[in-house]
């Protein structure tokens, strides 16, 4: 395939995990507990999620996937060599901020945590991968939901800052791309996994996420200075669950419900983009009668501390309409969607659009004109591995090939300006969504299931070498 044209030369092809979905070893050399720890399978995680259900405990009768999930704790030197060998250029993924802080609120950090990370990111570097950190990926320390209500409370800019200020010394030298929050808007859609809330009855959850979000704002742009000032090669980014709205009909009142739907999202990164407060922000919380503590400070730091690169992840395009009663919801997400009649699914239920990865690279980059990282694409599907445990995953193959091919366009033929991509679950690991290990979107599987038996062993699927060639070919052999 010599007509493509390939990705610009320094573009970082990789894949993406998180720590809480990946690495188990809860409770390993001081790691404190975190909300992802207590989120189980079944019937009750997504109000768990959601923060209408309590979960501060384990519980019996609940599997809790993330304690194990792959073991990534042990397997990491394996397991990065393997994204050595598929030609990474970067591996993105997060830290546990209860293997640094425990509790969240101490004063010093616990070594063997940072330690834990110094290797691992050593170990990338021996194979010439560059780190990209997500600082925090759904993971907030028990603690500080016990004791201050998560990120509703204030003093969380305090905790996170030291968190921060940590990792940014610590890791100088070794990691220079940081992103702040994983899927900030997730707050709105599932605020006890995006942040660690709790409501209790009778409260304003929408003050309260807003709130809440506020804070994350704040702790972001925080961040921001820190990573500037101890290391000017520092790049930190914002990250959003991205997926342009269309509109259900051309009827305007559906154009105008996806441009609402949009901005509902978009909010968060017109902040840590420009600096300030869109105007139909201020109105929607003057209208709601939201009052949100702010501070000069605040909104001075966020006027001066704004991203260098706006990172998403992209599954899906979605569809809003004005009447309520319009058509099917699409099923499987957290974020509320419309049937698109045009598109396949998975076997999720997430709807297969990769025209929709152009069109949302172009309406972020019309947007903002930020360098742009897409951090979090695939397909989660079911593999049946054969006796040898190979996986031929066409299925895969075909879904990343199509994504592939649309982010080449947004980029060669529109010029949108994009620094790299990296695959969701480069290797199989536990679903956010339902906790399942059995929604896979690796090159690699990984030999456990959805109720935690398996012997934890590593197998190249097709997918594997297919990604090889990709990278080899900078984009261009498909
Ligand atoms: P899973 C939806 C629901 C939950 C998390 O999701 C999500 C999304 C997608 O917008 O966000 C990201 O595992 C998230 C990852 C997650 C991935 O989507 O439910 O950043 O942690 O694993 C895929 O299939």
């Amino acid at each position: 395939m010599t007509d493509v044209k390939p990705f610009p030369k320094e573009f970082l092809w990789g894949g993406a995990t998180a720590a809480n979905q990946c690495e188990g070893a809860y409770n390993l050399d001081g790691r404190g507990l975190a909300n992802v720890d207590l989120i189980p399978t079944g019937a009750d995680r997504f109000a768990i999620i959601a923060g209408q259900k309590k979960m501060f405990t384990f519980k019996k009768g609940y599997f809790y996937p993330a304690a194990e999930a792959i073991d990534m704790y042990h397997h990491f030197k394996d397991d990065i060599a393997l994204f050595g060998e598929m030609g990474f250029k970067t591996y993105r993924l997060s830290i546990a901020w209860t293997r640094i802080f425990p509790k969240g609120d101490e004063l010093e950090p616990n070594e063997a945590g940072l330690q834990f990370y110094e290797n691992l990111f050593k170990e990338c570097h021996r194979y010439g991968i560059e780190p990209l950190v997500t600082i925090t990926h759904f993971d907030c320390p028990m603690h500080l939901i016990r004791e201050y209500g998560g990120w509703r409370s204030r003093k969380m800019l305090e905790f996170y800052e030291r968190l921060c200020r940590t990792l940014f010394t610590r890791f100088k030298g070794l990691v220079k791309y940081w992103i702040t929050f994983n899927e900030i808007n997730m707050i709105l859609h599932a605020p006890f996994m995006g942040a660690g809330l709790y409501f209790e009855a009778g409260e304003n959850e929408e003050e309260v996420k807003y709130q809440a979000a506020h804070h994350e704002l704040v702790a972001s742009a925080i961040a921001t200075k820190l990573a500037h000032e101890i290391d000017p090669q520092n790049k930190v980014g914002c990250m959003l669950a991205a997926g342009q709205y269309y509109p259900n009909t051309c009827n305007p009142a559906d154009y105008w419900q996806a441009m609402q739907e949009d901005r509902s999202n978009y909010f968060f990164i017109d902040v840590q983009v420009r600096g300030e407060y869109p105007h139909y922000a201020e109105k929607q919380f003057e209208r709601a009668g939201l009052h949100i503590v702010m501070t000069q400070e605040d909104l001075q730091l966020l006027k001066e501390n704004t991203v260098d690169f706006v990172s998403f992840s992209y599954y899906s395009s979605r569809v809003a309409s004005a009447d309520p009663k319009a058509g099917e919801e699409s099923q499987g997400n957290i974020f509320a969607s419309l049937k698109n009649p045009y598109l396949k699914s998975s076997a999720w239920g997430w709807q297969i659009d990769p025209l929709g990865l152009r069109i949302t690279l172009n309406a972020i980059w019309d947007r903002y004109q930020k360098p742009m990282f897409i951090v979090e694409n695939g397909l989660g599907a079911i593999d049946k591995p054969d006796e040898n445990g190979y996986v031929e995953d066409d299925y895969r193959i075909d879904y990343l090939r199509e994504h592939i091919k649309a982010m080449n366009e947004a980029v060669n033929e529109d010029g949108v300006e994009l620094l790299g991509y990296t695959t969701w679950g480069c290797i199989d690991l536990v679903s956010a969504g339902t906790g399942e290990m059995k929604k896979r979107y690796g090159f690699i599987y990984v030999d456990r299931d959805n109720e935690g038996k398996g012997t934890l062993k590593r197998f190249k699927k097709k997918s594997f070498t297919w990604y090889q060639k990709v990278i080899a070919s900078n984009g261009t052999d498909l």
